[in-house]
């Protein structure tokens, strides 16, 4: 008879534990991991911007990327062409260019702003070369 009271406990023990596994699992995998990719609407978008370097690159990529609900930016020096994605419920393809163009550069159809376009490295600048300036590769 002690057996069989032991015998129920183990099994309440494992049921219960296997429960609570199950519960937690549910959560972890979750819904509500699900509802907010349901939710975010991400979007991607390729634009021009015109920067010349790699210290350019860095400069388009982290403003990008500074803005919230952008996920991923990368620039390419030789097409020019800035692929962002972003959550257009957080963030648009407007606001980011016009983000990089208050740092001088042009971007898509919004120009830059010229008085920051007047403060980047001479090789920074549209048509700029990278040997007019040390700092630029
Ligand atoms: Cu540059």
């Amino acid at each position: 008879m002690k057996k069989l009271f032991v015998f129920s406990l183990v099994v309440l023990f494992v049921v219960s534990f296997g429960i609570n596994e199950v519960k937690a699992s549910v959560s972890e995998n979750s819904d509500l991991n699900s509802i907010e990719m349901f939710a975010s609407k991400d979007k991607t978008s390729t634009f021009k911007v015109n920067g010349v370097c790699g210290m350019c690159k860095k400069k388009i990529e982290s403003t990008a990327k500074g803005i919230a609900g952008v996920k991923a930016a990368v620039w390419d020096k030789e097409t020019k062409d800035l692929k962002v994605t972003f959550d257009s419920k957080k963030t648009s393809e407007k606001k980011i260019q016009e983000a990089i163009a208050k740092i001088g550069y042009n971007a898509g159809n919004v120009k830059a702003d010229k008085e920051a376009m007047e403060k980047l490295p001479a090789c920074c600048k549209e048509g700029g070369k990278h040997s007019d300036h040390k700092a630029c590769d």
